[in-house]
């Protein structure tokens, strides 16, 4: 079919769904409405790609990957869908002629956040990798009613609502009430004919809702599985009957609790017994799911990992392992060795964190009175691993049940998501698995799909990489490095710095409402977004714009480079100092966009709710991108990939994925300063390093002196005490001993900003040499080395 012909249909066919699907004709539709309508049309077009995708895997009787993951970050869908049909143009005139713009009804679209960052957002890029490369694939999660909450501040102070995505119509979902299995609780396990039987005292449903997946070009299509939680009995008839009209409803509200929200803390081990609840209910639900479907088409579970790989990202659904044993030999009749062995066959285990306060650990107690059967399993886990190595390392330690031990131990192989990460991940958190099981550790450094990240987020960058080198490098990332070859040709630069000022135009449009500060396009936009967490030190980052601010107030006559400094992220709300961070943030914004000094020099912009959406629009304007961790602590990024494939500089520490990608972009395209990993254990041996970098530090000495003295918080003068107190007397994450680096490290940006030739050169470079950070090549990495699978087209 030509475009043409293709637009009228379409336009036919959002029209048709408008009154048939909607119930609204085109004169009073909203454009909610419009919106819907569009959605659906496009849905349909899905449909025939990923029917015959399913039958295509079916027909090969094909190995599938089980991507098991507690969060996926996925962002607004029907720009990603239109684009990988490669409809874009056409969706876009379509609306014109129905008289709406299309940009405005499509950014109406709610974000799927059922995500806290960058494990979910890492998890929709798999997704989209996988579908791209024709890899049967099937991820699975939970379909929380209230994805990750939503932040506003009140005078500077973050406060966080419930998000609602679900208030209004999924239209990508597809409900499947026949898809539903039995998840136990509690309880207790008996014996009958030498098999344990386990006797849950509470039991709800896990019901299916399918997305389809679709890859670039529409080429295959795989599905997006989410379980929700429903009682068993939807509604006590009896109790209503009787007038206890809020008990007849109480198993529905019990049963919905589970998938009710996404735990918003990821930072701390909340030990609540709904998370564990959470957790074992959709891994309990996908495993059962994956039996029954490899047992549609075969017999001998002995060979399941023939056919199944199960990949567990992170530990939330570590559990997975002592489920599908209990599977095998509780209810298939399998022995519990081959059980074990079978399990490990599948199993593969994501670390993505080094913090000890995030691994997850459960009180004995907890664990073997909700999950009593598994318990008993993972008894039996430890004992072989025991006898079979001789190591005395345990999963159940310390009135504790280590679901990091169990992932590792339950798993073919572990990986870590980047260079450095994975090596750390063998010297320490599995130092001493890693000396029984030497070859289990690999590496998979994390990637991001070019396809939301460069192609669709960043339209003018993607015309004038396709009008240069063609249009061939969103599924094979690494043609980018044709346009290197223009990084000094002076037409290309000129049209590459366009885009960019189109870009920083299009955000300081789409600030207009969100902030108050008059922003000058011209400055350096120089950005950091991301959770809000002590080891990103994003203190850093504000104390080096205090120390910034002070030096153009004593020297206003020297030449300034302008700078806009952007914040964006979200503190757990459990999380004291992170919450401190962003009420000092906002402060320090108030008073410095309010000095008319420093005004044209200096901007602080820190937009409420910073989601995938908003990345969107911020990444592509970005000069200048904050990477700043304590070296060792961030596991990878992947925003630091997302900023140097859209021609933002780094300016960064030794530390994740930052490593290999100033390895491949050039050290002289990468602004790298601060203490190295090993450098920053050292110097936590030493006596007071805090208070003596601050001594040593008169820069730094002058801006905590400021904070501790109320310059940005006149109303309470005493109000950042405790940051300023803490920076003297811990600082953990060294942000006084890597200040002056980073400080001096921001005047060379200063200064290399100036000269617009050599800066436009080095961004060229960064979004030529990033290409091997999409995550076409990390599934690739996977699908070799952990699951043993190809593509299928
Ligand atoms: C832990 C917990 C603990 C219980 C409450 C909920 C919750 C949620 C998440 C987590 C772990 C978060 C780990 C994480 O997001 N790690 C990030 O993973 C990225 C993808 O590999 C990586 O790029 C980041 O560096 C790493 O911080």
């Amino acid at each position: 079919m030509n475009t043409k012909i293709f637009q009228i249909k379409l336009k036919q066919d959002i029209l048709r769904h408008l009154k048939y699907s909607l119930g609204k004709d085109a004169g009073h539709a909203t454009p909610y409405d419009w919106r819907v309508a569009l959605s659906l049309a496009i849905r349909d077009m899905v449909v025939d790609p990923w029917f015959e995708s399913t039958r295509k895997t079916y027909e090969a009787n094909a190995k599938r990957v089980y991507y098991l993951s507690m969060e996926f970050l996925i962002g607004r869908l029907v720009e990603d869908v239109t684009i990988n049909l490669g409809f874009e143009d056409v969706a876009r005139q379509a609306m014109h002629d129905l008289g709406q713009d299309y940009d405005t009804i499509v950014s109406n679209e709610p974000d799927a956040a059922l995500g806290n960052g960058g494990l979910g957002r890492l998890a929709a890029c798999f997704l989209d990798s996988l579908a791209t490369l024709g890899i049967p694939a099937h991820g699975y999660g939970i379909r929380y009613e209230h994805g990750l909450f939503e932040q506003h501040f009140e005078n500077g102070r973050q406060v966080e609502t419930a998000e609602g995505w679900l208030a209004q119509r999924n239209v990508w979902e597809f409900e499947r009430p026949e898809v539903s299995y039995p998840i136990g609780f509690g309880g207790h396990v008996s014996e009958s004919d030498g098999k344990a039987v386990w006797h849950p005292s509470e039991t709800v449903r896990a019901q299916a809702y399918d997305a389809p997946v679709l890859g670039w070009q529409a080429r295959w299509c795989n599905t997006l599985r989410l379980w929700a939680a429903k009682p068993t009995r939807a509604f006590d008839l009896e109790s209503f009957n009787r007038g206890d009209f809020l008990g007849a409803t109480a198993p529905e509200a019990l049963a919905r609790t589970i998938s009710r929200v996404l735990y918003p803390d990821d930072t701390t081990d909340i030990g609540k017994e709904l998370r564990l609840k959470q957790e074992y209910f959709f891994t309990s639900a996908s495993i059962q799911d994956l039996i029954r479907r490899y047992l549609s088409s075969n017999e001998d579970l002995s060979k399941l990992s023939e056919k199944a790989a199960i990949q567990l990202n992170d530990t939330h659904p570590a559990i997975a392992g002592p489920e599908l044993i209990r599977l095998l030999s509780d209810v298939h009749g399998m022995d519990m060795m081959d059980a074990i062995d079978v399990t490990r066959q599948c199993l593969g285990y994501t670390n993505h964190t080094l913090l000890p306060e995030a691994l997850e650990r459960w009180p004995e107690h907890l664990f073997a009175r909700v999950l009593p059967r598994h318990y008993r399993i993972i008894e039996i886990i430890q004992d072989q691993h025991l006898k079979a190595t001789g190591s005395d390392i345990r999963i159940i330690d310390h009135g504790n049940v280590n679901m990091g031990e169990l992932a590792f131990i339950m798993a073919h192989q572990v990986n870590g998501v980047s260079a450095l990460h994975t090596e750390l991940v063998k010297e320490t958190v599995f130092g001493d698995l890693h000396k029984v099981y030497p070859d289990r550790i690999i590496n998979e450094t994390n990637g991001i799909t070019p396809r939301r990240w460069l192609y669709n987020c960043n339209q003018p960058l993607r015309e004038l990489i396709n009008s240069t080198i063609g249009v061939d490098w969103p599924d094979d990332l690494e043609r980018l490095e044709r346009i290197s070859q223009y990084a000094e040709d002076a037409s290309f630069q000129e049209q590459f710095m366009a885009a960019k000022r189109k870009n920083k135009d299009d955000l300081i449009t789409w600030l207009q409402g969100k902030t108050k500060v008059e922003i000058n396009p011209d400055a350096m936009f120089d950005v950091q977004i991301k959770r809000i967490h002590e080891y990103k030190r994003q203190l850093m980052n504000l104390f080096e714009t205090v120390a910034y601010w002070n030096e153009i107030k004593d020297n206003p006559n020297k030449k300034w480079t302008p700078r806009v400094k952007i914040f964006g992220g979200k503190a757990a709300p459990g999380y004291a100092m992170a919450k401190q961070i962003i009420h000092l943030i906002n402060d320090v914004a108030t008073v410095i966009n309010n000095d008319p000094a420093t005004k044209d020099y200096l901007q602080i912009v820190f937009p409420p709710n910073y989601n995938v959406s908003m990345a969107e629009v911020l990444i592509p304007a970005a000069d200048l991108s904050e990477q700043i961790s304590t070296a060792g602590k961030e596991a990878s990024g992947t925003g630091n990939m997302k900023f140097a494939l859209n021609g933002a500089l780094t300016i960064g520490t030794l530390d994740g994925a930052n490593v290999e990608i100033r390895e491949h972009v050039g050290p002289e395209n990468f602004f790298l300063f601060g203490l190295t990993a090993s450098e920053v254990v050292e110097r936590r041996k030493q006596p007071e390093y805090a208070r003596r970098a601050i001594e040593a530090s008169p820069r730094l000495y002058r801006v905590l002196n400021q904070i501790a003295s109320g310059v940005f918080s006149p109303d309470e003068q005493h109000r950042y005490g405790s940051i300023v107190q803490m920076m003297y007397e811990s600082d953990y994450f060294l942000v006084t001993c890597d200040f002056d680096a980073y400080f001096d490290c921001q005047r060379k940006v200063d200064k290399a900003y100036k000269d617009t030739k050599m800066w436009t050169k080095m961004a060229i470079l960064n979004t030529a040499n990033v290409g091997w950070f999409s995550s076409d090549r990390t599934i690739m990495g996977y699908a070799k080395d952990i699951w043993n699978t190809r593509s299928l087209y």
